[in-house]
This record gives structure tokens, sequence and C-alpha cells, in this order.
């Protein structure tokens, strides 16, 4: 087996919550992936990601972990996962999983034992101080919560039901890779690495006068070799393939934790791209899309990884982001497309992110009551408390919640619910189902997904879209996104059209990869681009 296989490959995020419910629960089980995993093989993916399944209270939808060695029963059992993992390998694909190791939950043995005493052996695979300092949790007020009974603040940086693990403590470090080896042994191919550029706290806890606290522990002082020893140790043994979740890093340190030689990981998310409507850094607050600036955030990052002799991992979509095609287009198919083949093309595995191969779109929920994500919850009770009229409120949340990209993944037209389940699901769907679906998507050769598993099949076809290097295309008019591969002598150049209005490109075509509209040549050494249209061809 090539050794790079993850390079060539395309992988699918699946959120099993949302995917497909086999028992009526309203909520998508482990039965309902391995059902759809013929739907998987047609679309030409070559891996499946699936976004935890462990035993969980479900504060954080499963990014809570109580157990990292069993299923929790919303999902199944065991034996449907191993049937799950079966299932995935004979049709040629792989499955990775999610691994939460910078926090458990709070229901978790070790912190059940933890907050019984100072004393206690697992006391110290928490992160525990007299006095907290004025680090803010990532969702919102404190990071530290106040345990009554023995006189301590635990850190956390997500919920206060997610206390953050000690790194510091080895035999911590032992009983993760204890936990990886597991997995490994049943055969699974890798994990996506939640947040684990938060792992080295640093030791000092100081107050951060500038901030709220990220700098002190983002890509902390002992991350690199807190990955080196777990990569060594777990993963490579296992074959596996790593991805990264980073949260804030920068590209030194991309390069640094993808650059093979130093058997870190083998690619990374980082979100810089998915922060160009966050003005200041605000999330909460509605704002329209920088195109300038995610130009250069693209630029940057796939210009510096490629030469740095790092790894991307391209995308635009999971979930913990609003659907992309509402986000930087106008929801319809064509800007799906556009921004399909945007990504599809770069340097880097792209990632598809399940329901946007459908061109699925944010549900515009309009109270309150149709949201479920914690963070989105507490968003909306903190903007309430600082005075924020709650209309204006709630359109901050149908443009930035979390749940944007939760709802129901749209299977076929069948009331009342699209195939997802036949009880009453966990959360409610897009109310375009009847005509976004799977069903019509497979019977309408225009569709979206159509386009999806060209791009798929183009990947696997063409060695330039694997390995080419990339250059920006910055002298365009400014609705444009446009970048060139290059490898020996052949020169691939991808222009993407943001806008709703044609413009003119100012390039000669000779022969056209993939293009979702008519384009219009003006003469030999120029075209025009529809609004929403992309294009790739050979120059
Ligand atoms: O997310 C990490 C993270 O910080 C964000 O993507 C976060 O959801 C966003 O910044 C909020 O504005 C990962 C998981 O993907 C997410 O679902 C979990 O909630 C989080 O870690 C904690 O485990």
């Amino acid at each position: 087996m090539n050794g790079n296989w993850w390079k060539e490959a395309v992988v699918y995020q699946i959120y099993p919550r949302s995917f497909n419910d086999t028992t009526g629960s309203g909520t998508g089980d482990l039965n309902g992936v391995t059902k759809r995993l013929d739907y998987l093989k047609d679309l030409g993916v070559d891996v499946v990601w699936l976004t935890p399944v462990y035993k969980s209270p479900q504060h954080d939808n499963g990014y809570d972990i109580a157990n990292y060695y069993e299923i929790d029963p919303l999902y199944g059992t065991m034996k449907d996962f191993d049937e799950l993992l079966n299932e995935t390998h004979a049709r040629g694909m792989k499955l990775i999983m999610d691994l939460v190791v910078n926090h458990t939950s709070t229901e978790h043995d070790w912190f059940q034992e933890a907050k019984k005493s100072k004393d206690n052996p697992y006391r110290d695979y928490y992160i525990w101080r007299d006095e907290p300092n004025n680090w803010e949790s990532k969702f919102g007020g404190s990071a530290w919560e106040w345990h009554e009974a023995t006189g301590q603040y635990y850190l956390h940086l997500f919920d206060k039901t997610q206390a953050d693990l000690n790194w510091e403590n080895p035999k911590l470090r032992e009983e993760i890779y204890r936990m990886v080896e597991f997995w490994g042994k049943k055969g699974i191919n890798g994990f996506r690495l939640d947040v684990v550029n938060l792992l080295s706290k640093g030791e000092t806890f100081e107050d951060d006068h500038v901030g709220d606290g990220r700098r002190f522990y983002t890509d902390g002082p002992r991350i690199h070799e807190y990955i080196h020893e777990m990569s060594t140790r777990a993963f490579l043994p296992y074959g596996m393939m790593t991805v990264g979740e980073m949260s804030s890093t920068t590209l030194e340190q991309g390069v640094l934790y993808t650059r093979p030689d130093r058997q870190e990981l083998d690619m990374i998310f980082h979100f810089h791209h998915l922060k160009v409507d966050y003005p200041d850094g605000e999330k909460w607050t509605k704002a329209p899309i920088n195109f300038e600036q995610l130009k250069e955030i693209f630029t940057k990052w796939q210009e510096g990884m490629d030469s740095g002799g790092g790894w991307n991992a391209v995308f635009w979509s999971n979930h913990d982001q609003p659907r992309a095609g509402s986000r930087f287009g106008d929801g319809s198919p064509e800007a799906a497309k556009m921004l399909a083949t945007t990504i599809h093309l770069l340097n880097g595995t792209p990632y598809i992110y399940q329901g946007e191969e459908l061109g699925m779109t944010s549900p515009a929920f309009k109270t309150i009551e149709e949201y479920r994500d914690v963070e989105t919850l507490n968003a909306y009770d903190l903007l309430r408390e600082q005075g924020v009229p709650e209309k204006e409120v709630l359109s901050i949340l149908a443009s930035k919640s979390r749940d944007n990209g939760r709802t129901p993944m749209q299977w076929s037209g069948e009331k009342p619910h699209a195939g997802f389940t036949n009880g009453t699901p966990w959360i409610g769907l897009a109310d375009n189902w009847e005509t976004i679906n799977a069903e019509n998507a497979i019977n309408d050769s225009s569709s979206v997904y159509y386009h999806f598993k060209q791009l798929i099949q183009l990947r696997k076809k063409h060695p330039i879209i694997q390995s080419g290097s990339v250059q920006f295309l910055d002298h365009l008019h400014h609705a444009l996104f446009a970048y060139e591969r290059v490898l020996d002598d052949k020169r691939l150049v991808v222009v993407s059209n943001f806008s709703s209005e044609a413009v003119e490109v100012p390039l000669q075509i000779h022969e056209v990869l993939i293009s979702h509209l008519p384009i219009q040549s003006v003469d030999d050494q120029k075209f025009v681009l529809p609004g929403y249209g992309a294009i790739a061809f050979f120059a």
C-alpha cells in the first residue's frame, strides 16, 4: 500500500446523529451509516470520517466522551460498529474516527475519581487550581469551574462538562496511547484529532492581559513533543492516517505539524478561511464575507504549505459551520458547484461534509426553541444579557450557529422527514428537503451530486490535481478566485466567480476539464464566466 495513500484520497465526513436513523429514535445510528455505504461508494469517496460515537452524555453531541472504549447506545453497539467497519472495508473504503483527547466528559471515570479528593490517583489527569485565571471558555464565560467538595477550580476550554486533560502527566498519555491502540487493533484506518494543538497548556497559567488566554495554550510549549510521541507510539505502527483539527494555528506551525520527516500528523484543518465573516474575530455578529481576506488566506496557506513541505486538508464545511453554499454563495446549486470546483482542485486532501454533495443549505431557524447546540444556546444567553434585541440575536444565530450544519441529511422527498427518520428528528430539517434530496440528485444528471462525483473522478485521473504545485492568480477581476496548478509541462487553471454577475476573464482556454455553466468566448484571448460559474482548463 502506498504510504501516502491519504494524499490521493477524498474524505467524506459523517455526523452520525444527523445521517440516517434506522430505529425511529429520531437520531441517526451506526446501522444507518452501514445502509448508506453504497451511496458513498457510488459517489467515489475513499475515506469515511465518523464524528464521535463513543459513550457520552451528549452535552456537546459526543465531543464529551465518558468512555473511549464503548459505543454510545444512542448509536448502537460495538457489534454494529464492527459491522460498519467490515462493510466499509469490503467496499474498498477506509474508516477514520474522531479522537477527542484535549478533554473528557466530567462523567468519565477518570474525572469521577479525580473529583473525589485532592490526593486521588486520577486527580492529576485534569488541571486544578486554587485560583482561576482570566482565560475564557470557547463556548463563553470563564474557562474555570469551581468544585465545591475539594475546594479547587478545574479547567474547561469548552463546556463545563468537558474537563481539560493534563498532558503533562505521563500516565495519562500512556492511557491515551493504549486507547488509540485498541482502535488500531480493530483495524480502523486513522483519526481526526479534535482541537489537538491545545493539548499543551504551559505551566504558568498566567492571566492574559490582551486576550482570552489562547496565546498561552495554542500550539503550547510541549505540543510537538506530545504529538510526535503519540504518532510514533500509536499511529505509525498501525499505518493510521491522521488529520489534526487546529484551533487558531499559524502557517509556520502548520508546516511543523505536517512535514513528514517530523512524524507528527499527515495533515491539518485550519479555520482562518472560515473566519472571514468574523469582524475583529467576533463570531456572534452578522457580517458579509471579506472576499479579499479569503483569497489572501488561501494564497498564504496553499503556497506556504506547498513550499514548506506540509499538507493541507481542504474544506468549506463541517458540523461546526453553517452550510457553505448559504454562506459563500446564494444557496443555489450553481454556487454549490462553484464552491466544490474551487476546493477540490486545490493542493491537499479534500473533505466533503454530509449533504454538501447535495447542495444542502442552512435551515434559517426562526425561534430559539429550534436550536440544540450548547455553544449556540450559551451565545443566545450572553447576547440577550448584553441587551441585543431578540430579533437580532435570532438573525445572528441563523447565519452563525453550528446547528446550521447539523440538520438531518435529506435523503428523499418521503414525508414527513426526508427519509432520515420515521420518528421525531432530534433537530428540524431545512424546509427545502422536498426539492434538495439525494433521490432527486441521483435522478438528475445535472445535479450538484454529479458535479462532486465528476470532481472526485478527475482527481483520480489527473496527477496534476493531487501533486501539481499551486500558484494564485491575483491580477484578475476582484470577484474571481483563481489559481493554477503546474506539473511537468502541464498547467491547469481554475477560475471561480464568487459573484452573481458575469465576469470577463482574460485567459486563453485550451482544453476544458470541468465547468458547470455555459462559457462564452469573447475571442481566443478572453471568455465570460457567468455568475457563480467555475471552470478548470488546461492552458
Ligand atoms: O471544535 C473546535 C472548535 O473550537 C470550533 O470549531 C468550535 O466549534 C468553534 O470555534 C466555535 O465557534 C471541535 C469540534 O469540532 C466541536 O464540535 C466541539 O464542540 C469542540 O471541538 C470541542 O470538543
